[in-house]
């Protein structure tokens, strides 16, 4: 089998990819139709779900080789930056952050754990796609109009899409030297992902704290 890259994982699967990055909550905010309750349910969950994540990103660069680890405390420092930014957000719009996932964000955050037990191709994988969804996803509904124009600059400024892209080719080189069995471990995971993708942009519509709540 010839070697699995980010870029065959996006030709694969264009459909699931799709879903990841082009959503009726991104539509519904470059149109200025978003409540701002359905944002506000967004912001605290993607608060989050970025938690979560900072420890994925601790768990990755404590297994990536040297040569990565530059690009890997780049990141390290833009998630320091955004997680206070997201403190600032929500204190703005007066948003409690002590709020409980929702189960989406929850099943994302509980994949984002199990990967600790994954090999570092599967794990630079997850965190190439992870970082992607949202570069395109920002990308693919600009401009956006205020407030969201800050939102959609965030994840799509050219910068961050460099970074983006120096996370495919530490993925890249990670899915080189991998087994089969992790290549396909690492797509399976990718699927996973553009799956939970599309579905965290639908918790907007809920706003409850649980998937009880919405049905009450
Ligand atoms: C759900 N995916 C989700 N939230 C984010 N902030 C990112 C990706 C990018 O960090």
């Amino acid at each position: 089998m010839s070697s699995l890259s980010c870029a065959t994982l996006l030709a694969a699967h264009p459909t699931a990819w799709q879903n990841a990055t082009v959503h009726p909550f991104l539509a519904h905010c470059q149109r200025g139709e978003i409540t701002a309750q359905q944002f506000n349910t967004w912001l605290v969950q993607d608060y989050l779900f970025v938690l979560e994540f900072t420890r994925m990103a601790a768990r990755l660069l404590a297994v990536a080789p040297v040569p990565h680890l530059d690009t890997l405390l780049g990141g390290m420092v833009a998630l320091k930056d955004e997680l206070l930014w997201f403190q600032d957000k929500a204190s703005e719009r007066s948003l409690d952050l002590d709020t409980a996932r929702q189960p989406t964000c929850q099943t994302y955050c509980t994949l984002m754990q199990s990967l600790a037990q994954q090999p570092y191709a599967v794990q630079a994988t997850a965190f190439w796609a992870i970082e992607l969804a949202y570069n395109q996803g920002w990308q693919r509904h600009s401009p956006m109009p205020a407030p969201y124009d800050e939102f959609a600059d965030r994840w799509g400024n050219p910068g961050f899409t460099d970074y983006v892209q120096q996370l495919a080719r530490q993925a890249d080189a990670a899915l080189q030297d991998a087994s089969e069995a992790q290549q396909s471990q690492a797509e399976k995971t990718f699927l996973q992902v553009a799956q939970l993708e599309a579905e965290f942009w639908q918790m907007a519509y809920f706003s409850g704290q649980t998937s009880e709540a919405k049905t009450a």
